[in-house]
Parts: structure tokens; C-alpha cells; sequence
């Protein structure tokens, strides 16, 4: 069996995904997601230029060799473009993978261990009171986990994932203005005097079994953070998502010093290398890497044991920057791990959407239920592709008070 093509596709309705779709002499073809938010032509040229040339004539059924070809025949190894690429490739040889055996994909990583996964929400608020009626949407949609973000008072800007005015739904995953970034402005001591009493309130009005999460954004120092996790460990977080800076490895030591709060980390790392340390250590609680830029099915599932060994559950990354094909991996991957914990879930599910990824899988009442189609069990429509092409944006950059240029 020889992979004989492979086409790459950039846009869609409310963002740009990449696309890849490889095709075999069979008949049988496979979708990958490349997507890498706001640098998405990125990967769509290393797979235009190198991956894609090298892929035809090889064997679609030696997903792991392929994925060793390229990860080590890069010499120049990870970061997030590469492992990005490699993911698509990947995710795209596992759809042909199951779609020979005639199977859902869990099925071949060891069956299902759960009937449903659990997912959470993005509550967001101006302000508590705008929260609070956010999250109150939520429960009353049937979730059972909301994350909550919300507007610090006295701050010039809103800051991270939340609107500039009541009830106004805040695209953070990307602003489509160009490729010049709006800058965002940030007070630590502000956060720090209002979230954690903010976040007791959110316990107190929801009660003992709503599972509260919440996002730093990697914005407090390791003394700061172990100061937060205390402040707040009387709220009972599900967890408390990237404290500090997710490169600096020995942050999380100062915090576990200090509280028991649950801590998740793992959205912009791309390799087991980059928490390796973490997991071993058992300095960590939940694991956030999303199988688009963490090089696919073949490198998660590597993370996913690791963890498994030490405690550490999964909470993959689920913002909308991920295309419904990635997510539908992280479907399957959740229904079988072993040591599943969460799945950060935000509905596309615009009609555009759905035309343009048609899938049975389903969510409802905050648990997502895997399809049982062969493969990824997610297709991809060439022809509403083609209604969308690649539109520039970029993240926010944040700044202090002063000027100085923080973390985003
Ligand atoms: C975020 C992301 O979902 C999350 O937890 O931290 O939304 C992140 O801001 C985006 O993926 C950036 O592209
Ligand atoms: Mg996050």
C-alpha cells in the first residue's frame, strides 16, 4: 500500500485551520490537523515543501517509522511548526489506519474505558456579577466543569479571555486585524487582591460539586503563584491552569510547597521532553497538551502512559484553535486513557462548521460520546472549502502599566 498524495488547506469560517488530507492507491484516504494558531502558514509550507514530497510512495500502515523519519530525519528536533506538521501526518495515517481495519480508533488503542468524557466550559465576565451569569448558562446547559476568567476591577484593559463590555462574547483566540498584535495591559497586584475572593464567591453561589477551573495564562512569578494556589485552596479548584511560565520547570516546586491545589500546565509544549521532568517529579496534576502541536496520536499517547505512572490525568487543550478533526483524536484518545481526567471543549459547532467537518460525534449535557464511524470518524468537505482562504490575525501581546512587556 503506497500513500500516492496529499493536499494542504488553509481558512475556515471562523478561523484558519490547516488542513491535510493524504491520499493512498486504495481508494482510502486520512485527515490530519496542522493547525498552529495565528502562525498557520507555517506548518502548511513544511508540510507543503518537505513532508508531503518525502511522504509519497511510502506505506500508510507505518505510521511510527514515518513519524520516526521525520522527528529524527529533522535533526533540528520539536518545537511547535515541526511537531505541528508531524501531528497532521499522523493523525491523518491513523484515520487510514482504522478506516482499513474498519474500526473507531479507541478500538485500537484498547477499547473504550468510559462511555462519556467529561468536558469543560469558558465562562468569562466584565465583571463577577457578568460571570456569575455566564457560568449559570453553563450549569444550566447540563456542565458539570466551567472554567471562569474574569475582569479585574481597575485595570485599563480587559485581560485575558475577557470582553470589553457585558455579555459581549470576546474572540481571544485570535483578533483578524493583521498580523500587528493589540496590546493588552496587566497588574499582577491588581489580579492577585481581587481573583481569589472572586473565586470564593463562585464556590459559594454554585456549591461543593460544580468543578471550577481557572487560567493564570503563565502570567505570575513562582512566588506569586505559590501565594495564589494558597490564597485559593479553601475554593477547592478542579485546577488551577499555567501559573507561570511554562518553560521554567522549577516554578511548580515553590508552589507545591505551599498548597495542594491541582495544577495544570501542557498547552504550548510539544514534546515528552517538555514534561518529562514535570511528570516524574509529580509536580503537576493534569497534562494539557493537544495532540495538533505535541506531534499527534503516535507522541500524546506516549505522554498519556508516562503520566499515567505518576498520577497525572489528561486535560487535553481544546480552545477553539484546534479544528474538529484534531479534536475528534482527542475524542478518541479520551475515551480509551486509562487516566482521562478532563477535555477543554468549546462548541464550533456553527452550521459552517459542521458543513465543512461533517462528524457524528456528539456532546451533550457536558460529556462528549465518541463516534464508532472507522478512523477519526470526521470528514473534511472540499467544496465548502473552498468558500475560505487564510485571513491574518494574531494574539494580543500584554504590557505593564509601565510599558514593560508581560506574558500573554
Ligand atoms: C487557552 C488558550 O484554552 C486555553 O486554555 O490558554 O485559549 C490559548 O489562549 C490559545 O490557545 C492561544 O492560541
Ligand atoms: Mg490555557
Amino acid at each position: 500500500m503506497k500513500i500516492t498524495g496529499a493536499k494542504i488547506f488553509v481558512g475556515g469560517p471562523a478561523k484558519n485551520y490547516v488542513t491535510i488530507k493524504i491520499m493512498t492507491d486504495q481508494g482510502v484516504y486520512g485527515l490530519g490537523d496542522a493547525t498552529l494558531n495565528n502562525r498557520e502558514t507555517l506548518p502548511a509550507a513544511y508540510l507543503q515543501d518537505y513532508l508531503i514530497p518525502n511522504l509519497i510512495g511510502m506505506d500508510p500502515r507505518n505510521s511510527e517509522d514515518i513519524w520516526q523519519f521525520f522527528y529524527r530525519g529533522a535533526y533540528f528536533r520539536r518545537g511547535p511548526i515541526a511537531m505541528a506538521s508531524f501531528g497532521a501526518i499522523d493523525m491523518a495515517l491513523w484515520d487510514i489506519k482504522g478506516k482499513l481495519a474498519n474500526m473507531p480508533l479507541y478500538q485500537l488503542f484498547g477499547g473504550k474505558s468510559r462511555d462519556g468524557a467529561m468536558v469543560y466550559a469558558h465562562a468569562t465576565g466584565t465583571d463577577l456579577e457578568d460571570l456569575m451569569d455566564s457560568i449559570t448558562a453553563y450549569v444550566e446547559q447540563g456542565y458539570k466543569a466551567v472554567r471562569v476568567q474574569c475582569g479585574i476591577p481597575g485595570m485599563p484593559s480587559a485581560s485575558y479571555a475577557v470582553p470589553e463590555t457585558r455579555g459581549a462574547n470576546k474572540n481571544y483566540i485570535s483578533d483578524f486585524s493583521g498580523v500587528r498584535p493589540k496590546i493588552e495591559v496587566w497588574d499582577t497586584e491588581k489580579y492577585l487582591r481581587f481573583m481569589p475572593g472572586a473565586l470564593a464567591e463562585i464556590r459559594a453561589r454554585f456549591g461543593p460539586d460544580l468543578k471550577i477551573l481557572h487560567d493564570v495564562h503563565h502570567r505570575l512569578t513562582p512566588r506569586e503563584a505559590a501565594q495564589f494556589a494558597k490564597a485559593v485552596e479553601p475554593v477547592g479548584l478542579y485546577w488551577l491552569e499555567d501559573p507561570t511560565p511554562a518553560e521554567d520547570q522549577n516554578a511548580l516546586r515553590l508552589l507545591r510547597q505551599h498548597s495542594t491545589v491541582p495544577v495544570a500546565i501542557g498547552e504550548v509544549f510539544n514534546s515528552i521532553w517538555d514534561c518529562n521532568t514535570l511528570i516524574q517529579e509529580e509536580l503537576i496534576d493534569f497534562i494539557r497538551v493537544a495532540v495538533t502541536y505535541a506531534g499527534g496520536i503516535t507522541h500524546v499517547k506516549r505522554i498519556v502512559d508516562l503520566a499515567g505512572l505518576h498520577h497525572v490525568k489528561t486535560g487535553f487543550h481544546g480552545a477553539p484553535s484546534h479544528s474538529p478533526i484534531s479534536m475528534a483524536a482527542q475524542h478518541h484518545l479520551n475515551a480509551w486513557a486509562p487516566n482521562f481526567g478532563i477535555q477543554e471543549y468549546l462548541v464550533l459547532g456553527t452550521p459552517e462548521c459542521d458543513a465543512l467537518f461533517p462528524s457524528d460525534h456528539k456532546m451533550e449535557n457536558g460529556m462528549v460520546y465518541v463516534s464508532d464511524a472507522p478512523g477519526l470518524g470526521v470528514d473534511f468537505d472540499e467544496n465548502e472549502a473552498e468558500k475560505y482562504s487564510y485571513r491574518a490575525g494574531s494574539h494580543p501581546v500584554v504590557r505593564l502599566e509601565d510599558g514593560t512587556i508581560w506574558d500573554y
